[in-house]
């Protein structure tokens, strides 16, 4: 069992029973370019979590640490969107519509795809949602009960949308949820301060919070006794 220093108290895990999910790191949420920028936002904001994701993610490798990511988004037919979805907010240019990489969220198009830093290996599931919540509508939970897995380490985009959707469905499915702040973004500066305390708060309600700088030793240490324990003729200490 691993510890790490996190608020409200210290975070415990075992990393053959602990997942790293990275929610929605797709092209179109944050790079340049995309339908999040065209709506007006600032993707500098969610750009700040690519370093220390891919420094997390790295790690997690290292450790045999089950990774999944997810990516929102709906079939090319629509069939799989609300249509409250579909017209929520007004916008001129709407999910399913042709946008500056290819139709909005829609799978296989360009932008619904995930940024190239942050690209899933072989062997690591990709989970398609329709919705915020990375459990409504997808096989996550079979992918993580089939492998024991008891605790969630988050990161990801946005802070307060998908991010917080998912941890609190997963709370409610009994999971232990870690979220590394400087891994989770916002457009708005607000909300990121907002939806990181209302996962802290009261006890750790719905989690805890913490950061790479303080994940990614014990993650090292998990790899090296991954190594020793590997070594031939070797027994991990
Ligand atoms: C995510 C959104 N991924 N804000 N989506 O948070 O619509």
């Amino acid at each position: 069992m691993l510890a790490i220093r996190a608020e409200p108290y210290e975070f415990k895990f075992d990393p053959a029973t602990a997942a790293l999910i990275i929610i929605d790191m797709q092209r179109d949420f944050v790079d340049p370019g995309g339908f999040g920028e065209a709506l007006g936002n600032d993707v500098a904001l969610l750009r700040k979590a690519i370093p220390p994701t891919k420094r997390v993610l790295d790690a997690a490798r290292k450790a045999g640490v089950f990774v999944v990511h997810t990516r929102e988004g709906h079939r090319p037919d629509l069939a799989d969107l609300w249509p409250a979805k579909k017209v929520r907010g007004k916008f001129k240019t709407t999910i399913g519509d042709k946008g500056p990489m290819g139709r909005i969220l829609v799978r296989g198009e360009y932008g619904h795809d995930i940024i190239d830093d942050l690209k899933p290996k072989a062997g690591e599931p990709v989970v398609d949602k329709p919705g915020k919540g990375a459990f409504y509508a997808t096989d996550l939970g079979e992918l993580l009960v089939s492998r024991g897995i008891r605790q969630l380490i988050v990161c990801g985009v946005t802070t307060e949308v998908c991010v917080n959707t998912t941890v609190r469905e997963a709370n409610d499915r009994g999971y232990d949820c870690l979220v590394l702040e400087d891994c989770v973004a916002s457009y708005f500066p607000e909300f990121q301060e907002a939806a990181l305390k209302m996962i802290k708060a009261q006890g750790g309600i719905f989690g805890w919070v913490s950061d790479s700088k303080k994940l990614i030793p014990a993650l090292e240490k998990a790899a090296a006794k991954r190594k020793r324990a590997k070594a031939p003729g070797k027994r991990a200490a």
